[in-house]
């Protein structure tokens, strides 16, 4: 069996995606997600010019060997860039051999460990009124654990509370190109509020509800520890990169301040990224997604390590993650033993249409389905109704204009 295309395929149903395909000799295809938000056309070009070509008449079946030489191979190593495209072969690769298999992934990857993958799911709102609703809308949909944002008093945008799409399109300008959205920050207030939230939520929603929490990397480690400790009362599930955390040994202060669960690692594109956070067990939860992490290879090596540390895995399930990043993580979390959480924002009906997927979601839970390989198929035609459209991330400013971390 051999390589005989690797192509690639951008579509913006919504928000943009960018998909690999793989088709071998005998007509089998395997697709894998290498969108990375706000900079996709540099994964786009990584995998076009410099990996597309390498990969034809290679033999799908050898994923590792075509890991470590795409990885060993380009030289410089690591970054989201780089790891997307690699995260993509090996996904794609995976999907291949499972369908010559005729078995889902999961079944490759030791078999279920359980009947079905927990999620959490996004509540925010400005105030509380509209939080609560939010929190309510999600119940309603099913989810049993859920995570938390919501706007500061003083504050007009914060991160997880505005409309995704209208932060994601940016300003237009008149040059045609969309700038990013400015959000603006004040760590203090942000402390001085979040935990009133907190008892507000467990006062109307009681003490069972599993919450969640984001601090999106804009603390340092003493507002960390603080932040931890304050949140203490209300037992949260998870707080989520409460520091910066490539900055991995700040993490030994806000460890040692709070009992508050900590999750880490969406950012990070390597078990390197993780190594002192699990040598000296500093989190609970590691964060990182196959799609950023080089795929389903690396990351069930990362899990193992991590399991040895009574670390459970929390693979990063935001919107901007493609359906066939999310099939191949359900069936991660459906295999490995030390599996915590899934993050599942769900997707716009668009998306549902260009990427059909066996992944159903019940009651706030996941399941990869039983189609053989990851089980998502790429409708092309409906993906270029859809055209690549420049989208940026939000930046983050303090009130007098300093940048800070979004
Ligand atoms: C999360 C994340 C996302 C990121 C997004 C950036 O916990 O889901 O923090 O909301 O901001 O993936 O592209
Ligand atoms: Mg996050």
């Amino acid at each position: 069996m051999k390589i005989v295309d690797a192509s690639v395929v951008v579509t913006s149903p919504g928000r943009n995606f960018v998909t690999l395909r793989i088709t071998t000799d005998d007509g089998v295809t395997g697709l894998g997600d290498a969108t990375l938000n706000g900079r996709e056309l540099a994964v786009v070009s990584y995998l076009r010019d410099h990996v597309a070509p390498l990969l034809i008449g290679l033999d799908p079946h050898k994923i590792e060997d075509t890991w470590q030489s795409l990885y060993r191979g380009a030289y410089w190593r690591r970054g989201p860039v780089t790891m997307a495209a690699i995260a993509a072969v090996d996904v794609a690769l995976w999907d291949i051999k499972a369908k010559v298999a005729n078995l889902p992934l999961y079944q490759l990857l030791g078999g279920a460990s359980r009947d079905r993958v927990r999620t959490y799911g996004h509540a925010n709102g400005r105030d509380l009124p509209e939080l609560f609703d939010s929190v309510r809308e999600r119940m309603a949909q099913g989810y049993q654990s859920i995570r938390i944002q919501t706007g500061v008093p003083g504050l007009k945008r914060v991160y997880g509370v505005h409309g995704e799409p209208e932060v994601l399109q940016g300003l237009e300008r008149a040059d045609g190109h969309p700038r990013p959205l400015v959000e603006d920050w004040d760590t203090g207030a942000y402390l001085r509020h979040t935990p009133s939230v907190f008892e507000a939520v467990r006062n109307e929603f009681g003490p069972d509800l599993p919450l969640l929490h984001d601090s999106h990397h804009r603390l340092s480690p003493i507002q960390a520890a603080r932040l931890g400790k304050d949140l203490e009362p209300y037992d949260l599930f998870w707080l989520e990169d409460c520091t910066p955390a490539e900055n991995q040994e700040g993490l030994r202060l806000v460890r040692s301040k709070t009992t508050t669960p900590l999750a880490i690692g969406e950012v990070f594109n390597t078990i390197h990224d993780f190594r002192t956070l699990v040598n000296e067990q500093l989190i609970d939860y590691v964060r990182a997604a196959v799609t950023h992490f080089g795929g389903v290879s690396p990351l069930k090596k990362l899990f193992d390590f991590a399991a040895q540390q009574q670390i459970k895995t929390a693979i990063h399930g935001p919107e901007d993650i493609s359906p066939v990043g999310m099939a191949a993580a359900i069936h991660m979390d459906l295999a490995v033993h030390n599996f915590g959480i899934q993050e599942y924002a769900g997707y716009t009906p668009a998306t549902e249409e260009v990427f059909r997927h066996a992944f159903t979601f019940t009651d706030g839970h996941l399941h990869p389905g039983e189609a053989p390989g990851i089980g998502v198929e790429l409708d092309d035609e409906l993906a270029a109704a859809h055209p690549y459209a420049p989208a940026y991330l939000p930046v983050n400013r303090l009130a007098d204009g300093t940048v800070h971390d979004w």
